[in-house]
């Protein structure tokens, strides 16, 4: 069965793997399984239709047969888990990549997400420039630790994992920061992952939405 994916008709970084629908493409990619895409307006999202397959209005959403999902840590997890190539088969080895999905998510992402708040929603304030270097610091924080975590290794913790995935998915975030390059290790692990030919394609792909748009 294909699944179908939804991901922006328009999206603000002009398809340049931003938008969360990349994890889930990505993911994709690299177990073999062909997808399907639904593209959505913004205005299409705020709807019922849209909000019975993610009650927050939000892409990426995930369809296959009778299942709907959404949040991209939790697509990117049943894709994992459906398919080979995401997850150790050992059991430990297992639960540790599951937790760096979740280490993504809930102890890097947050301050990442803030930084993009304080950046694009809250320039205006008196307190700005006051702020950005404390929410900068904080995720310079996470980093260092993430840092030293991963030393000299090519992935977190042995073959790359959707761990991995879902890591530099959240790191990206960061580029046009240049907080990334203050951690040279850090750096090339992101490169390394962009890297993969499935990396590639899915990047490809969701670029190839902008790109054609912008022909037609
Ligand atoms: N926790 C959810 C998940 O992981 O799936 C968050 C989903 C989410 O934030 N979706 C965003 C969305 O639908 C798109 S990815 N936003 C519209 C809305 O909320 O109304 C966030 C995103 C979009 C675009 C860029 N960009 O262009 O740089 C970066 C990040």
């Amino acid at each position: 069965m294909i699944p179908t994916i939804t991901a922006f008709e328009r999206s603000p970084d002009r398809g340049r793997g931003q938008a969360r629908d990349m994890r889930v493409r990505w993911a994709l990619e690299e177990v073999g399984q062909p997808y399907d895409v639904r593209l959505v307006s913004f205005s299409a999202m705020r709807e019922g239709a849209h909000r019975a397959l993610n009650p927050f209005g939000q892409i990426p959403t995930y369809e296959a047969g009778d299942l709907t999902l959404f949040e991209s840590g939790a697509i990117v997890f049943h894709i994992a888990e459906r398919h080979r190539g995401l997850l150790p088969d050992e059991a430990n080895a297992r639960a540790r990549a599951i937790t760096w999905m979740f280490a993504a998510l809930s102890t890097i992402e947050p301050p990442v997400l803030e930084r993009e708040a304080a950046v694009l929603l809250e320039r205006d304030a008196p307190w700005h420039a006051e702020r950005l270097p404390r929410v900068e610091d904080r995720i310079r924080h996470r980093l260092r630790a993430l840092s030293d975590h991963l030393g000299d290794a090519d992935w977190l913790d042995g073959a790359f994992s959707a761990g991995d995935l879902v890591m530099v998915g959240v790191l990206r975030r960061l580029i046009t920061s240049g907080m990334l390059d203050e951690f040279p290790n850090i750096a090339a692990y992101v490169a390394r992952a962009e890297a993969r030919p499935a990396f590639r394609r899915a990047f490809a792909a969701q670029l190839a939405v902008f790109t054609a748009a912008s022909a037609g």
